[in-house]
């Protein structure tokens, strides 16, 4: 075995390709049909409307600035657009504090300033970005200035992430280490509104730094919604004010994995300075076992032989003190997280424990519905619907809930994860009934197998299934999941990158995007970047 001397050369630092060298590397492989050009091949994902030209400009980091133009409505002090700045340019330029990155590349630069021009109402910028925000972008380089602009009255510093990522993907090192942008217009929005990944930080306690440089990740691939599975029958990591002992007896550790008021803070801000919604889910009545541990008589108590036998199901849906304890619960949710959204989970609820119960046996015979345990979990889900409809927040549930016929706000958002028989039927029929949907079901990452699988999650459609533009127009958008049975913070990364970039361009680029050839080579670039 040959091991490794530390006298031996590191590794340098890591070489991306620059567009020009993927160019020739494509003619080789016989790979330059199409409409696109040079510059395009490494922006990820696709711009809704491109047009690149050879002309190159210089950028100096001793000359250049990002900075907001004249006419820019958000005022001096928004901490977005700040915080965006210099992010970008360190990310572009390298931190130049840093003695090894000073390289003094004081030249003459053809672009001296990048100027962002908002149109937003919110001068400070600190409110949150929502399903309704505005993500389109105008992008024209001008004589010395390169101006991004915004075309809609209703756009919002949020989106100056969108441009800037953009703007970033544009820039590359020329061969003598001189930075370089190509004259381009870009004129891009999403295709679909709703753009997330869900991480599941139960079944394996995620580290803060994990989540935090997942979803600096999901911004380079412009996902703009993060999915917090936080909680299910393994443990339960959320550290609630109004009832500590769940997380002091559900988390895998009570002091080291657990997610304080302070950590959901900061993973919030974290996110929002990123354009990012955090949406937490609490999955209930199953998926709670973890739950049971803090609070006396939530779960309902198994049977076996007419006695107890010591195992506990779903929450208990005939007991008050169980709609009690949502009530107040849900109130700390809908205060803690700002989304105007919760995800309300309701799948996969096992019926055997209920019926094996004799008082949930006598339940079913008084409200007459006879067997039927799917109505039982109707019972209980319409009336933790109505808890949370008084919070004031809108909700998104997994399509148990509309199959079982459960009365739904009309705002109400169905998330679709199951394949059998297809989901191409389950999208029809949920858009069919006048819902809004999302798709997950070719995107469950945690899937694995080996070689290129990004090209069928590249493939899948959100929008592929019959029916009306009315229908197709209800599709919000999709999440890429990553469940984490066996995900924890070592594997975390390379098993959801560059994997998840497939969805991100399925989910914002034009639905003409499709030639797996021209992404696979925009995708290695982007990867790359990712790496770097
Ligand atoms: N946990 C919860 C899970 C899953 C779901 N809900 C799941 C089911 C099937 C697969 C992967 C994950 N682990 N709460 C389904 C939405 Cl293949």
């Amino acid at each position: 075995m040959v091991v490794g001397r530390l006298d031996q050369k590191m590794p340098g630092p890591i070489f991306c390709p620059s567009p020009a060298l993927l160019l020739n590397n494509a003619k080789t492989a016989n790979n330059t049909e199409g409409p696109y050009t040079l510059d395009e091949i490494s922006l990820w994902p696709l711009p809704q409307k491109f047009q690149s030209s050879a002309v190159a400009f210089k950028l100096s980091p001793a000359r250049f600035q990002i900075v907001q133009a004249k006419q820019s409505s958000a005022g001096p002090s928004c901490s977005i657009l700040e915080n965006a700045f210099r992010r970008y340019f360190e990310y572009i330029f390298g931190d130049l504090k840093k003695p090894e990155k000073s390289r003094k590349k004081v030249y003459d630069s053809d672009l001296v300033e990048l100027q962002v021009w908002v149109t937003s109402a919110d001068p400070e910028c600190d409110g949150f970005p929502s399903l309704q925000t505005d993500e389109s972008c105008e992008f024209f380089p001008s004589a010395s200035v390169l101006h991004c602009a915004v075309t809609s009255m209703l756009s919002n510093p949020m989106n100056d992430r969108q441009r800037l990522e953009t703007f970033s993907q544009l820039v590359y090192e020329d061969d003598y280490g001189v930075n370089n942008i190509n004259k381009t217009d870009i004129s891009d929005f999403p295709r679909f509104a709703h753009r997330g990944i869900l991480l599941d930080s139960s079944r394996h306690f995620l580290p803060l730094k994990v989540i935090l440089a997942n979803l600096e990740a999901m911004a380079m691939n412009k996902f703009n919604v993060f999915h917090w599975h936080i909680v299910d029958d393994h443990s339960f990591p959320y550290m609630s004010r109004t009832f500590p002992e769940l997380s002091q007896k559900g988390a895998y550790h009570p002091f080291t994995h657990v997610y304080t008021p302070s950590d959901v803070k900061m993973v919030i801000e974290f996110a929002r300075m990123r354009g990012i919604r955090v949406i937490p889910e609490f999955d209930t009545p199953g998926h709670t076992e973890s739950w049971g541990n803090g609070i006396k008589d939530l779960l309902t108590p198994c049977y076996s032989d007419s006695s107890p036998s010591g195992a506990f199901g779903p929450v208990n849906p005939i007991l008050n003190s169980s709609y009690d304890f949502m009530t107040q619960f849900f109130k700390e949710i809908s205060t803690v997280f700002p989304d105007a959204y919760i995800h309300l989970g309701g799948d996969e609820v096992d019926f055997s424990c209920w019926e094996s119960n004799p008082d949930i046996q006598r339940f079913m015979v008084q409200q007459g519905f006879g067997t039927d345990y799917s109505k039982l979990e109707s019972f209980y889900i319409q009336r933790l619907l109505d808890i949370v409809a008084a919070t004031k927040k809108g909700y998104m549930v997994w399509q148990e809930v509309f199959d079982n016929g459960v009365k739904l706000k009309a705002d109400t958002q169905i998330h679709v994860w199951k394949g059998r028989p297809q989901y191409q039927d389950e999208m029809a029929q949920v858009t069919a009934a006048g819902f809004n949907a999302l798709l997950s079901t070719p995107w469950y990452l945690n899937r694995i197998s080996y070689g290129q699988d990004w090209v069928n999650i590249y493939k899948a459609d959100p929008q592929n299934f019959t029916g009306t533009d009315a229908q197709k127009k209800l599709v919000i958008g999709g999440e890429a999941c990553l469940w984490g049975e066996y995900v924890d913070a070592t594997n975390l990364t390379p098993r959801l990158w560059p994997r998840a970039s497939a969805v991100a361009e399925r989910l914002w680029s034009d639905k003409s995007v499709t030639d797996v050839d021209n992404a696979y080579n925009r995708l290695v670039q982007h990867r790359c970047r990712m790496v770097k």
